[in-house]
């Protein structure tokens, strides 16, 4: 969803993440038998990790995969929302987050306000209703001409098959996404930095994206990962596919997220697989806690014959 959104922070990012690591210091009155003693256990430590790590490279292999994936089979229920209520959203399972950026406009040059109020956020015959609108409307001392939401979940989690269903608003210039932020994104105004989560920048505080779609490329679904390693021009890391009448029809989005891989699918028809063959901070930050975001932005090339369309979405599932 962020896909070249953050440039301007970016150029304030380090070039590279660096590691310092702290020698231990010895002091004059250390005898060489202390020395030794300190030694031994650590060559012996290291030793035995590049023996474990050669074992746990050469473990990861397709057929080990499909072993793992039995292990990983995410049959319990653990968070939903089925959107059976009427009105407001559950409050106690999502936090709008409305608080514009510095500069006062969202990330990406789109165009809309995301508010907090039921107009844009509402349920309906037991479904979430996320509605864009052209209104005009003033927030935070910012006049814009389109309305939408921004929701974030107040549940965290690692790993777990995640599964949506939904139907997408239709329009040239709206871009609904169903997305994923790592809990610990340094990002005034979002639910878990204000929670004092917030310490890591994107786009090294990782981020999935379930699925997007571009209103200008019809029934075209997107998947991608961002991170250290894939972000603004270097995205790399993205796949979809065509489904049918994708905003007219429900389809089911499905993430299968484990600690070998991701892999992205539409009604069980999967059109993007992660597995990065070395895991490290830039391309895996996925073994922590990532909570949802669903949203419609609004670019700047929206259809001026615009009205409104909903974001329909009939539940979201947790399974580990
Ligand atoms: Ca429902």
């Amino acid at each position: 969803m962020n896909k070249g959104n953050y440039a301007q922070d970016l150029q304030k990012l380090p070039s590279a993440i660096t590691f310092k690591i702290k020698t231990p210091k010895f002091s004059p009155k250390m005898t060489k038998k202390t020395i030794a003693i300190i030694s031994v256990p650590s060559l012996l430590l290291l030793f035995l990790y590049m023996a474990f790590n050669k074992d746990s490279i050469a473990e990861i292999t397709p057929s080990t995969y499909n072993l793992n994936k039995e292990t990983n089979a995410f049959n319990t229920l653990v968070w939903a929302d089925e959107f059976n209520g009427e009105g407001p959203i559950d409050a106690e399972k999502w936090f709008l987050q409305t608080q514009l950026p510095p500069g006062g406009s969202w990330w990406g040059g789109i165009i809309q306000h995301y508010t907090n109020r039921e107009s844009n956020t509402y349920q309906k015959d037991g479904c979430l209703n996320l509605v864009a609108r052209k209104e005009d409307f003033e927030d935070q001392g910012v006049l814009k001409q389109y309305t939408a939401a921004r929701l974030n979940s107040k549940f965290a989690f690692t790993y777990g098959r995640i599964e949506i269903r939904a139907k997408l608003p239709k329009g040239t210039g709206t871009w609904p996404a169903i997305w994923m932020l790592n809990k610990n994104i340094d990002e005034d105004g979002a639910y878990w930095d204000t929670k004092g989560f917030g310490t890591t920048k994107w786009p090294y505080c990782g981020e999935i994206d379930i699925l997007e779609h571009w209103g200008k490329n019809q029934d075209y679904v997107s998947s991608a990962l961002h991170n250290g390693s894939s972000y603004g021009e270097k995205v790399k890391n993205l796949g979809g596919q065509k489904v049918d009448r994708v905003s007219d029809t429900f389809h089911t989005y499905t993430l299968h997220w484990t600690a070998e891989k991701m892999v992205f699918s539409v009604d069980g028809v999967e059109h993007l697989s992660y597995a990065p063959a070395i895991k490290n901070a830039d391309t895996w930050p996925y073994d922590m806690d990532y909570y949802f975001l669903l949203n419609i932005a609004i670019e700047p090339d929206i259809d001026p014959n615009f009205v409104e369309s909903p974001m329909v979405v009939d539940y979201i599932r947790v399974y580990q």
